[in-house]
C-alpha cells in the first residue's frame, strides 16, 4: 500500500459513510485512490449501520481530475479502475457523488457510477479524453448516452470541452445544484433525503429509453462523422468514440456488450502514437513554465497598468490581450490618424466577437473602456509594463527604447514585440538593460496562444519571471527563448519556407506542397500561408534594402511585380474569390514558376510527396536541434510547444522534436544526410546534437 499514490480517507457521520479523496493538487485516480475507493466501499458495505455513502474530493479544488495521466504507458499498480467502478455501481447502498470542483474524465465516470450526483456551482464536469488521444474508457461512452442521449453525449465527448455545473444539471448529468460551498454538509443533507425516501439505488447502466429512441436516428452519427471530418481530420480517437457511442445505442439491452467495445477501443487509443504525443503536449504545456536556474527570490512584479507602443495589427492585438485580462492599457501612436485607424480595427474585432456571440455587448464596452488611446507619451510614465510593437526596424526600436528610458518610471518592465531582432542591442539603448526583455506575440495577438519570451543577456530573473507570469495572466502559453535571430519559432520556420521555395524551383507545385503539409495536419501549407500574410511585405522590405540576389526570392518578387500580393487582392500563388479564402490553382503562376526555374538552370523533375514532407519537416527538426545545441531553447519540449501553439503544428504529432523521436532519430539523420548530399543545403547539415543522440541511442527529451 505504501508505494501507491494518493489515498482516500474514511469516516462515518451517523449512518452515512464519507469517503474523501486525497491526492493533491487535483485528485487524479492514481493507484492509491483506486485502492482506497475499492477498500472503503467494502468497509461501508460491511458496516450494517451505514445506509448511504458520500464521496467528494479533498483540497477544495477538484472532485477528481480523471485517471492519473502519468500512469499511462507504465506498469499498473493497485486495482483496475473498471473493477473499482463496478464495485461502486453494484453497491446496494446508495452512493452519492458530491462534485465539489473539477470532475474530468475518469472523475466524471466515477460520478456516473454513483447513484446520485450533486454539485457546487463552481464545479465543472467534462470528458476531455479526446484531447489526450483517448476516449472515456471507464464507461463514459456507455453511461452518458443512456443518461442524456447519443446526440448530446457525442457532442460532449467529441469536443472534450467542460461545462459548468448549472449546465450539467440542465443536461441531466447532475441531479441537483447545491447552494454555498460546503460539500460535506450538503452531501450529508442530501444523503438524509435519500435514506428517508427508502435508500433506493438507481443505476445508469439500466436506463434504456434514450438509447432505444436513438436507434431510429442515424443522422446523429452522420452529423458526428461530418464534425470530425471538418474539425478533427487525421485524429484517431474521434472515430473510436463514435464507434463506442454507436455500440451503446446498438446494445441498449446489453450494457456489457457496449462496454466491451469501449474497452477494446480504449486499448487501441492507449497504444496509438497519437496518445503518447498528446500526453507529451499536456505535460509540455505545463513544463514550459518551469525555468531551471532562476533565483528563488525573483518574484514576478505585479502589472496593474500597461502601455503598448504602436496601434498597428500587433499593437492593437496586444492591447486587446491586456483589456481581455482586465488590465488597463494605454496604446500610444505617433499620429492621431494612425491611432484612430488602429482603434477602429480593435472596435471592429470586438464587434465581430459580439456578433458571433463570443462576448456580450457589455463585455465589449468594458474592454474598450480599458483601452486608452493616446499620442501623449507622458501619459504612460507610471505604467508597470510597456510593450513596444512598431514595425521591424532596429534603429527605430532603439530610438523608442531610448525615449521610454527617459519617460517610464524606474522598475517597470520594458518589452519589445520584435519577432527576430537583437534584444541586447535594443536594451543597450537604455540605462536599465536588466528590465528589458522580448515578448514576441503571434498574429493575431488576441487569438494566438503562443508568447515567446526572449531573454536578453542582461534580462534579470525578476524581469524574466514577470514576463512569463504576464503571459499566463494574458491567457498565453509562454515559452522562454534565447536571443538569436528569429528566436525559436522564426529561426526554424525560415528553414521550412526556404525548402518549400526550393521545391517549387525543382519541380513541385505550390498546390502539391500545400496538400502534403495539410495532409500531415497543419491547417495550411506554406504558399497558402504566404498568400494570407501578404507577399508584398517581404517584397517591399527587400526593395527597401536594395533588392535581393537570392534565387529563393525570384518567384515571390515576380508575383509582386505582377501585382499579385496574396489574399488581400485576390491573387498571389493562388486565385481567390471575394469573401472566400479557398485557394484556386492558377496555371499562369505555375508557368511563371517553370519559366524562372528554367532561367535559374533547374531541370524540372517529379517530386514525391514523401520527399516534400521530409524536406520541410526535417529542416525544422534539424534547426530545432541546432537551437538546443546553441542553448536557445531550454528543452526540446519548449520547441514542440512553440510549434504547436504558434505555427499550427498538429498537437497529435507532439511537435517537431517529438515527431522526430517517433520517426526514429537514426531515420531522421539518414534522411538529412541524403538530402544534404543531394541539395548541398545547410538546412540538412546534421546538427551535432542529433548525431550525438543517434550515437547514444537517445531521444530529444
Ligand atoms: C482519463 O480519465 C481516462 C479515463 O476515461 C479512463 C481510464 C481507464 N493526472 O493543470 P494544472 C497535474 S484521462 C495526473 O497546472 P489547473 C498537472 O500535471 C484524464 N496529473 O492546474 C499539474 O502538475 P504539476 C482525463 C494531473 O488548475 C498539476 O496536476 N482528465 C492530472 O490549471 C496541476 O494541474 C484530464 O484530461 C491528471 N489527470 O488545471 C484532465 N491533471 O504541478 C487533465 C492535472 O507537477 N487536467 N495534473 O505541473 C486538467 O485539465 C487540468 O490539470 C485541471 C487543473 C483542470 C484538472
Amino acid at each position: 500500500m505504501s508505494e501507491l499514490k494518493g489515498t482516500v480517507h474514511y469516516k462515518t457521520e451517523g449512518d452515512v459513510a464519507v469517503l474523501v479523496i486525497d491526492n493533491p493538487p487535483v485528485n487524479p485516480l492514481s493507484s492509491g485512490v483506486r485502492q482506497g475507493l475499492y477498500d472503503h466501499i467494502n468497509t461501508a458495505l460491511a458496516d450494517d449501520a451505514v445506509r448511504a455513502v458520500l464521496i467528494y474530493g479533498g483540497g477544495g479544488r477538484a472532485f477528481i481530475a480523471g485517471a492519473d495521466i502519468s500512469e499511462f504507458g507504465g506498469p499498473s499498480k493497485g486495482p483496475n479502475l473498471l473493477e473499482v467502478l463496478n464495485k461502486m455501481e453494484m453497491c446496494d447502498k446508495p452512493v452519492i457523488a458530491g462534485i465539489n470542483g473539477t470532475a474530468f474524465g475518469g472523475g466524471l465516470e466515477v460520478a456516473l457510477c454513483c447513484h446520485y450526483r450533486i454539485a457546487l456551482p463552481k464545479a465543472q464536469v467534462g470528458l476531455p479524453e479526446v484531447k489526450l488521444g483517448l476516449l472515456p474508457g471507464a464507461g463514459g461512452t456507455q453511461r452518458l448516452p443512456r443518461l442524456v442521449g447519443a446526440e448530446a453525449a457525442l457532442q460532449f465527448i467529441l469536443t472534450g470541452n467542460p461545462i459548468p455545473a448549472a449546465q450539467a444539471v440542465q443536461l441531466g448529468i447532475v441531479d441537483e445544484l447545491i447552494d454555498g460551498d460546503d460539500i460535506e454538509a450538503a452531501g450529508l443533507a442530501y444523503a438524509r433525503q435519500i435514506i428517508d425516501a427508502g435508500s433506493k439505488v438507481r443505476r445508469i447502466r439500466d436506463l434504456t429509453d434514450k438509447v432505444k429512441a436513438d436507434a431510429n436516428r442515424p443522422e446523429i452519427f452522420e452529423q458526428a462523422e461530418a464534425l470530425i471530418a471538418k474539425r478533427m481530420a487525421g485524429q484517431f480517437a474521434p472515430t473510436m468514440i463514435i464507434e463506442c457511442v454507436r455500440a451503446a445505442v446498438d446494445n441498449a439491452d446489453n450494457f456489457d456488450a457496449g462496454a466491451e467495445v469501449e474497452a477494446a477501443n480504449f486499448r487501441r487509443c492507449l497504444e496509438h502514437p497519437q496518445r503518447e504525443a498528446l500526453i507529451h503536449v499536456f505535460f509540455g504545456d505545463r513544463a514550459v513554465a518551469k525555468i531551471p536556474g532562476l533565483s528563488k527570490d525573483a518574484a514576478p512584479k505585479k502589472v496593474a497598468k500597461a502601455a503598448v507602443i504602436g496601434c498597428g495589427t500587433m499593437g492593437g492585438g496586444i492591447s486587446m490581450c491586456f483589456a481581455n485580462a482586465g488590465i488597463p492599457v494605454t496604446v500610444v501612436e505617433m499620429s492621431q490618424e494612425n491611432l484612430e485607424r488602429g482603434m477602429k480595427v480593435i472596435e471592429g474585432n470586438y464587434a465581430s466577437q459580439v456578433k458571433r456571440g463570443r462576448i456580450s455587448q457589455e463585455q465589449m464596452d468594458q474592454r474598450m473602456g480599458l483601452i486608452n488611446p493616446s499620442i501623449d507619451w507622458d501619459q504612460i510614465a507610471d505604467v508597470d509594463m510597456v510593450i513596444e510593437a512598431v514595425y521591424e526596424n532596429l534603429d527605430l526600436k532603439k530610438e523608442i527604447f531610448e525615449r521610454l528610458d527617459g519617460i517610464i518610471r524606474d522598475g517597470a518592465t520594458l518589452a519589445s514585440n520584435t519577432s527576430a531582432l537583437d534584444i541586447d542591442s535594443i536594451a543597450s539603448a537604455t540605462k536599465r538593460p536588466g528590465d528589458v526583455i522580448g515578448m514576441h506575440f503571434f498574429s493575431p495577438a488576441n487569438v494566438m496562444r503562443l508568447l515567446e519570451v526572449v531573454r536578453g543577456g542582461a534580462s534579470s530573473d525578476v524581469t524574466i519571471n514577470t514576463a512569463m507570469t504576464m503571459g499566463k495572466v494574458l491567457g498565453k502559453v509562454a515559452v522562454l527563448a534565447g536571443n538569436c535571430p528569429g528566436f525559436i519559432g522564426n529561426r526554424m520556420i525560415a528553414r521550412y519556407s526556404r525548402q518549400s521555395q526550393e521545391l517549387i524551383l525543382e519541380g513541385a507545385t505550390p498546390s502539391q506542397i500545400d496538400r502534403v503539409i495539410r495532409d500531415f495536419g497543419l491547417p495550411m501549407g506554406p504558399f497558402q500561408m504566404a498568400d494570407l500574410v501578404g507577399l508584398d511585405l517581404g517584397w517591399r522590405a527587400r526593395k527597401m534594402a536594395g533588392g535581393s540576389n537570392d534565387p529563393i526570392h525570384r518567384i515571390g518578387d515576380a508575383l509582386c511585380d505582377d501585382g499579385r500580393y496574396g489574399q488581400k487582392n485576390l491573387k498571389g500563388y493562388y486565385l481567390y474569390r471575394e469573401g472566400d479564402r479557398t485557394p484556386q490553382r492558377d496555371e499562369e503562376v505555375e508557368q511563371l514558376i517553370r519559366k524562372i526555374s528554367a532561367e535559374l538552370g533547374y531541370e524540372p523533375r517529379e517530386i514525391s510527396d514523401e520527399e516534400i514532407l521530409e524536406r520541410c519537416i526535417y529542416a525544422l527538426v534539424n534547426e530545432g536541434a541546432k537551437i538546443l545545441e546553441d542553448g536557445m531553447a531550454l528543452r526540446s519540449v519548449d520547441i514542440d510547444v512553440v510549434y504547436i501553439n504558434g505555427y499550427g503544428f498538429p498537437a497529435y504529432r507532439g511537435g517537431p522534436m517529438f515527431y522526430a523521436n517517433q520517426q526514429g532519430l537514426d531515420q531522421v539523420l539518414a534522411a538529412l544526410e541524403k538530402y544534404h548530399a543531394a541539395t548541398g543545403s545547410d538546412a540538412f547539415a546534421p546538427s551535432e546534437r542529433l548525431r550525438k543522440l543517434v550515437a547514444e541511442g537517445g531521444r530529444f527529451e
